[in-house]
């Protein structure tokens, strides 16, 4: 339980500091730790009376039904492309700020979304608080790739940087998870103790034909807030 609440504790201090009468479209990312700043979002509107004229931009089908199952003004990226602010979870981040994100597979809109907006802010629980990359997520890098193409993506990444790249599979469908796109993930471990950089890694799998995003976030997110066990929340530059 600490961890939903310290999730939750991340989720409202974010949305109180960067959602304010100025902010005119919201991005709002995917997963566990969203839902609770969704629901300081639908508190102050339809309890305090606050941020009528919101607009909120979805990364998923997932944050897309959650703007609607609490009544805010859902837009789109036809509409609003400029984003003032978006906030999303992830699932590790490092001293440099560099994420990890598409544990829960939506990576893909989740980075265009981020990318569209002015501020990207993070929230998420301690458990997510690394020095490095792979400390604490044991799942490897998420990356989207097209269903004809991931075997190739695979043996290209393996040569090029180690480790194992594997086909996330459905538990409760068979065969592979199919995202929102229509396209697969693949999760590549890389190799613990090896130095990476990041951005370069980013750029060259990003490269490979069949390839429609990692779920590396490098040089993206403004602030992060980490709720922490005790209660508190520690913010990240
Ligand atoms: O899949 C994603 O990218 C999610 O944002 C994930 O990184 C965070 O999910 P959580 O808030 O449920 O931990």
């Amino acid at each position: 339980i600490a961890v939903d609440a310290a999730k939750r504790t991340a989720a409202r201090t974010a949305v109180d500091q960067w959602v304010t009468e100025d902010t005119k479209i919201l991005g709002i990312g995917s997963g566990s730790t969203i839902v609770h700043a969704v629901q300081r979002i639908a508190e102050r509107r339809w309890k305090e009376g606050e941020l009528a004229d919101l607009i909120c931009v979805p990364s998923s089908y997932q944050a897309h039904h959650l703007i609607l199952d609490y009544n805010l003004n859902l837009g789109d990226l036809d509409r609003n492309p400029n984003i003032d602010v978006s906030i999303d979870g992830a699932d590790e981040v490092d001293r440099k700020m560099v994420l990890i994100k598409g544990g829960g597979g939506c990576l893909l809109q989740e980075k265009v979304v981020a990318n569209c907006a002015k501020h990207f802010i993070v929230v998420a629980d301690y458990t997510k608080n690394s020095a490095r990359l792979g400390e604490q997520w044991c799942r490897g890098i998420p990356i989207e790739v097209a269903p004809m193409a991931y075997v190739p993506i695979k043996l290209q990444i393996e040569a090029l940087f180690g480790g194992e790249a594997s086909l996330r599979m459905a538990k409760v469908k068979a065969g592979p998870i199919v995202t929102d796109n229509g396209n697969f993930l693949m999760d590549w471990r890389f190799i613990a103790n090896r130095e990476y950089d990041w951005a370069e890694v980013n750029t060259a799998i990003t490269m490979i034909p069949g390839v429609l995003e990692t779920g590396l976030f490098v040089n993206m997110a403004h602030k992060c807030y980490f709720g922490m066990a005790d209660g508190t929340v520690k913010v990240q530059n």
